[in-house]
């Protein structure tokens, strides 16, 4: 999808300029950035500038704090981190996971050898539906990764029973849900581990980064080895390991982020209030909802366009949005079953997912944090307003160029 290669077009309909520069889906929030240089000086200062010194030690303890976890591995990025998690899991064979994700849940189980098994969604909150895992179970199943997609906490329970109904392991992909509840509890003791993104473009991030949040002893000991080589001390190794550790600067980030986490969150919701009342009534369209009984991170705005009430598919208004420089995304088109080597591999995959191959086309996420204004937000919802007024004349002048 061309990203501001064409000049706008809506100012031609009533519509208000388009963005000057471009906003982004995923621009990173920074909190307090002296903060963050202070620690990283000091950090230089002492010379300890990564193998487990002060700042990571203590991102860990007060992540682990903060979800209410036994354990806490810092990583450095959560694909490493869910790659550590699949292996410390002993998971072989086949593993479930839901198609509409983000290509590094699969990959981290491909790049294992494992195959990763797709599995459909629930189609009102787009996460792995239990009962269609079920479906998906043959005899080299070895677990579950649930993904809590765009911060909306999986089905715990359901896929819980399941797993112990057939003796699998469950994990969770919880890169979108730093800080999100599920029954009230907060993300990071669900499963047998649960592991977080902290990359540039979440909401809380470390620059690059990640945690592996578990109750579990025995399996954060493993981890732990892991992510060092298989180091258990000086010239001693007792495992096979690989380097997912995180830097100290990576940590100073994390910190600063955490301590600025409620002012992120606000921004987030504000913005989200925001698209919810501006664009409320429109016929086909929904700004996907989180439940209000549970505490949320509002990180990712996702819009449901339905192209037969609206008279306009998804990608065009994602065009026409681009062009007015709202750097719209359609994550996660086109689902990883259609992504290679997947695609490939299993031909087929998509038939067993009609809800996925039906929502892939649908949503749309739109920028939000810290780095926009509820007046950037207003004027993206009138731009959208204004396609959505224009649905032919849109679709015609993106077609004619
Ligand atoms: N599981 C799930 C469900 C995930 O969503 C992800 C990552 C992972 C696992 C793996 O986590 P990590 O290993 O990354 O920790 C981005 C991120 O790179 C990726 O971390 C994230 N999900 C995914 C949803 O978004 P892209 O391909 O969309 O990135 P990119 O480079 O297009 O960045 C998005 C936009 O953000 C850019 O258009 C501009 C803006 N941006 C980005 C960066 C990095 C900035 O303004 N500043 C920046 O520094 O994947």
């Amino acid at each position: 999808m061309d990203q501001t290669s064409a000049p706008p077009q809506l100012a031609a309909l009533g519509a208000p300029p388009a963005f000057a520069t471009p906003l982004y889906v995923g621009t990173p929030n920074v909190g307090d950035k002296a903060r963050v240089l202070a620690r990283i000086e000091e950090a230089l200062d002492h010379r300890r500038l990564t193998n487990f010194g002060p700042l990571t030690r203590e991102f860990e303890a007060r992540i682990a704090d903060y979800c209410g976890a036994k354990h806490c591995i810092t990583v450095c990025n959560a694909t490493i981190g869910l790659e550590l998690m699949i292996r410390a899991l002993d998971l072989k064979g086949e593993v479930i996971v839901p198609a509409m994700t983000f290509v590094a849940t699969a990959h981290a189980l491909q790049w294992q050898e494992i195959t990763p098994v797709f599995c459909d969604i629930d189609p009102v909150t787009c996460n792995i539906d239990a009962a269609a895992a079920e479906r998906m179970i043959t005899p080299r199943t070895s677990g579950i990764i649930g993904v809590h997609l765009w911060g909306r906490a999986c089905n715990v329970d359901a896929l819980q029973t399941l797993a112990d109904r057939h003796g699998l392991a469950l994990g969770f992909d919880a890169a979108h849900a730093f800080g999100c509840t599920y029954k009230g509890r907060r993300v990071g003791t669900f499963g047998r581990a649960e592991v977080f993104s902290f990359h540039a473009t979440k909401f809380m991030n470390s620059f690059e980064g990640g945690a592996i949040v578990t109750n579990d002893d025995g399996l954060a000991e493993r981890l732990r080895l892991m992510e060092n080589f298989g180091f258990s001390g000086v010239d001693q190794v007792t495992y096979i390991g690989t380097n997912g550790k995180m830097t100290e600067a990576c940590a100073a980030m994390g910190l600063t982020s955490l301590e600025c986490i409620d002012q992120f969150v606000s921004a987030n919701r504000r913005h989200f209030e925001t698209y919810q009342d501006e664009l409320a009534g429109l016929p086909g369209v929904q700004v996907m909802d989180f439940p209000g009984d549970e505490v949320t991170n509002f990180q990712y705005v996702i819009l449901r366009l339905d192209a037969e009430k609206t008279g306009i598919s998804r990608d065009h208004v994602c065009t026409a949005l681009h062009r007015e420089n709202i750097i719209a995304r359609r994550y996660f088109y086109p689902g990883v079953h259609r992504m290679e080597p997947y695609r490939s591999y299993q031909p087929h995959a998509h038939l067993m997912l009609p809800q996925t191959e039906r929502i892939v086309h649908e949503v749309l996420a739109l920028p939000t944090g810290t780095s926009i204004s509820t007046a950037d937000v207003q004027l993206i919802c009138r731009l959208l307003k204004t396609i959505l007024a224009h649905p032919a004349e849109v679709t015609a002048a993106l077609q004619r160029t």
